[in-house]
């Protein structure tokens, strides 16, 4: 089932083992972070020289660096199947899962002297790619940047496989456990593997972010996937709500999830399944309390880095504010300098969503037939206005996608959006429509179905929203 992606993998193992020096070229998110990571050790185990770069997008500009840089080779991870249509004249292996433009670099015109050159030119630059698109497989769910990094990881050394933990986070990171409520996939083989040599451990528990950290009523206060009618967002409520069960919410300290006993999780459990039926949320809500969860069984109980969503949060937290690099020396090991560092930008980050979410409730939703948007302007960081659009998505009942504005220090508008699962199963393609509708109005896009992106020329909103609802529309009626 997996031998389609082992052999490929072996493939770009080969290319890699005759490289003499590699740059890796990754993407700034907790999978990027996480599929950079594997590469770079990866590498240090062949001894190889390496860099690393860490970008937002990969765009024409920074493929065009690298050309003229030309190092012997470049290794694209969690990005670069979207551009291999412009990476012609570079030696490049790509382990990626979002949706490739190509399988070939596109030879320019200029180069198409004659056959003969034509073909020499072709065997002179090679672009190999690792995608579970070119399987057929869903990018989204399957596998994630990290996890295709790791199958090529696993072919170079089999010392590799301790790496299989940062793939799990990186799967995570990408909410590839969130459709099935499990890894499930060519994610179940890497899951495995690593279950198998004792670096992860998974089972069924409250999916709630904080399991390791938080208070418990803190825990809940912050719950997003699923809402907790009267409870999400409200301290008081829910510390009302544990105490009403006889739950003490503090011993020595405040007790967080893992310091319940058995019974009282069964309790909590219980009780917040009648809440959410019986304000009638459905038993869809109630379903997403529970599911698989992820413990690096390597790391400290009750640190961020034991949880694999945690982990993948303090993975972001640098991340969005461009200092993957920090999150990296974690991933590679560091419990000191670049820990701490990171712990503190943790801290930051969930005061700077919590306040953002306040400057979208104050700036307002704005309601149409096939979407809601709002329009940030320079008030949200361009890097999380994704990430608080997927907070207030969670908010809905109406499951209408939302798409979030804000302006963007390159002077144009970044645009996200984050769908319902109800709307991608009708066929909702966010993917193509960000990549089309980006197009017309003069800039670019793409992603996944169900969260994607896009950058477009300022004062193009209107007429974006405009194709976009069509285009929904449209493929709601296919
Ligand atoms: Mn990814």
């Amino acid at each position: 089932m997996y031998s389609e992606y082992l052999k490929r993998a072996a493939e770009l193992a080969r290319k890699i083992r005759d490289a003499d020096e590699v740059v890796i070229v990754s993407h700034i998110d907790a999978d990027g972070i996480t599929s950079g990571s594997i590469a770079a050790r990866s590498l240090e185990r062949l001894g190889k020289e390496y860099r690393i770069d860490f970008v937002k997008q990969l765009d024409e500009k920074k493929i065009e660096e690298l050309k003229n840089e030309n190092p012997s080779l470049v290794w694209f991870t969690d990005l670069g199947s979207g551009m291999v249509h412009l990476m012609y004249g570079l030696n490049a292996v790509i382990t990626d899962h979002h949706v490739p433009s190509a399988t070939v670099p596109e030879v320019p015109l200029n180069a198409r002297k004659t056959l003969t050159s034509f073909f020499e030119e072709v065997n002179k630059s090679e672009v190999l790619q690792l995608n579970p698109h070119l399987f057929g497989k869903d990018g989204a769910v399957d596998i994630s940047g990290a996890g295709v990094t790791y199958l090529v990881a696993r072919e170079l050394d089999l010392r590799n496989i301790d790496l299989s933990a940062l793939a799990i986070v990186g799967a995570v990171g990408d909410m590839q456990d969130s459709e099935a409520l499990r890894l499930t996939g060519t994610n179940r083989f890497i899951l495995e593997e690593a279950n198998d040599h004792g670096f992860i451990k998974y089972h069924i528990d409250a999916r709630f972010f904080g399991r390791e950290t938080r208070p418990v009523y803190k825990m809940l206060q912050y719950s997003s996937d699923p809402i907790l009618p009267t409870l999400t967002g409200d301290d008081r409520a829910c510390r009302g709500f544990l105490t009403r069960l006889g739950i003490p919410l503090k011993r020595e300290r405040w007790r967080r999830w893992i310091d319940l006993t058995h019974e009282e999780k069964k309790l909590i459990l219980s009780e917040l399944v009648k809440l959410i039926l019986s304000m009638s949320y459905g038993h869809e809500l109630a379903e997403r309390l529970i599911g698989e969860v992820y413990e690096l069984v390597n790391e400290e109980h009750g640190t961020p880095l034991r949880d694999a969503k945690e982990f993948a949060t303090l993975l972001n937290a640098t991340g969005r504010y461009m200092q993957a690099e920090i999150g990296f020396h974690v991933c590679l090991g560091d419990r000191d300098k670049y820990y701490k560092k990171a712990l503190s930008m943790l801290n930051n980050h969930r005061k700077h969503l919590v306040s953002s979410v306040n400057i979208v409730r104050e700036i307002g939703i704005t309601k149409r037939k096939y979407l809601e948007y709002f329009h940030a302007g320079d008030r949200i960081n361009e890097n999380i206005v994704g990430i608080v659009a997927s907070m207030l998505l969670n908010e809905d009942k109406e499951e209408l996608p939302i798409i979030a504005f804000a302006n963007s220090d390159d002077g144009n508008i970044k645009v996200s959006v984050r769908s319902p699962r109800s709307l991608i199963s009708k066929g909702v393609d966010f993917s193509v429509i960000m990549k089309e509708a980006s197009k017309k109005v003069g800039g670019s896009g793409g992603g996944h179905n169900i969260a994607a992106g896009a950058s477009i020329p300022r004062g193009s909103e209107s007429e974006f929203l405009d194709i976009v609802e069509e285009m929904i529309r449209k493929q709601l009626e296919r």
